[in-house]
């Protein structure tokens, strides 16, 4: 074992736990582009930290593969009890891009599969609203952040959820009672602004999520993640430590090879696990609203609930060593 880890130890990947881990819940569209996978491997190394508790992952692409390969992760990793809720008539995504997860799910050495799985039938798993309400139910005040990475329309239609077996406050009370911090991947605030895919693919959920989410929400927009790419010759070279690695195979199958991925979801792993680590800066308080077109805008305002992050180029530079460091990182070698 010691000859195994030897590699990570002179990476200075010198890792710090908290007192008690943060409880997250991670909502994703995994199965569209691929840098879900890399910010669901970080989180799966912020568990091996202790850093994080991942109470559930959500997905929000409504196609059994994103379920799927989030338990062939969760397997490998040996996470394999943590919750996975999903979707039912979500935003149509089937096409948008080439699914990896598939592609992973399918992968089979002597008509065995690759991975292993620990779920029998993904059709069985429970909506994501419902999976919000049971956890959120049983948590401490103010205690769970939850990480968007993909389209509003889970969170939306929690917000909307009425009382039940698990509570009986309404989805926006429970979200006020529970929830300490929202942070998205969504949206762009740059002048010449982009209609960002998280919020295009589902405006309706986008507008309502950011006009009535109770809590604080951090925004992680396009231009960041955009800045910050993650490199190929990381994912061809930075590995030999796993010969079958879930994560390597989803990024080599997503596009051909060698190409360097923004991090975009990466960036709301960061912010949200390592708020004061000034890996970004961030804006005033203010408000942001989604048009009837997808674009996203942000009005100052004293007592808003809403905040972007910016990067400067050291940051930059300092987020993607940070990133390179994590992804690479043997999950046997993670001390707590
Ligand atoms: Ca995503």
């Amino acid at each position: 074992m010691l000859s195994v880890c030897q590699t990570n130890i002179g990476k200075g990947h010198i890792l710090h736990k908290e007192k008690t881990p943060m409880r997250v819940i991670f909502e994703t569209d995994l199965g569209n582009d691929v840098d879900d996978v890399l910010a669901l491997d970080m989180l799966d190394m912020y568990m091996k930290e202790e850093k994080v508790n991942l109470l559930a992952i959500c997905s929000n692409k409504e196609n059994k593969y994103s379920a799927e390969f989030i338990d062939i992760m969760n397997t490998w990793m040996g996470h394999s009890l943590i919750p996975i809720g999903i979707i039912h008539n979500g935003p149509d995504c089937e096409n948008d891009a080439k699914n990896y997860a598939q592609c992973v799910a399918d992968s089979s050495v002597s008509g065995h599969p690759l991975f292993l799985r620990s779920i029998a039938n993904y059709k069985l798993l429970p909506d994501a609203t419902e999976s919000y309400r049971k956890i959120l139910s049983k948590q401490p005040d103010h205690s769970v952040v939850i990480i968007s990475t993909g389209f509003s329309t889970n969170l939306a239609r929690l917000l909307e959820t009425k009382p039940d077996k698990y509570s009986s406050l309404s989805g926006r009370q429970l979200v006020a009672k529970k929830v300490q911090l929202l942070s998205v991947m969504a949206g762009s605030f740059e002048e010449k602004s982009v209609k960002e895919y998280n919020v295009v693919k589902d405006i309706e959920s986008a507008k309502k999520v950011f006009s009535l989410w109770p809590t604080r929400i951090v925004d992680d927009p396009f231009e960041i993640g955009i800045q910050i790419t993650y490199p190929a010759n990381s994912i061809e070279n930075d590995f030999k430590w796993a010969a079958e690695n879930p994560v390597v195979d989803a990024y080599k199958c997503y596009m051909p090879m060698p190409y360097d991925r923004p991090t975009w979801d990466l960036c709301a792993v960061l912010y949200a696990i390592e708020p004061h680590s000034n890996y970004f800066s961030i804006s005033q308080p203010g408000k942001i609203r989604v048009d009837n077109q997808g674009y996203t805008h942000f009005t100052k305002q004293k007592n808003g609930n809403c905040f972007y992050l910016n990067v400067s180029p050291k940051q930059v530079k300092r987020i993607k060593t940070h990133f390179i460091q994590m992804i690479t990182a043997d999950p046997r070698c993670i001390k707590n």
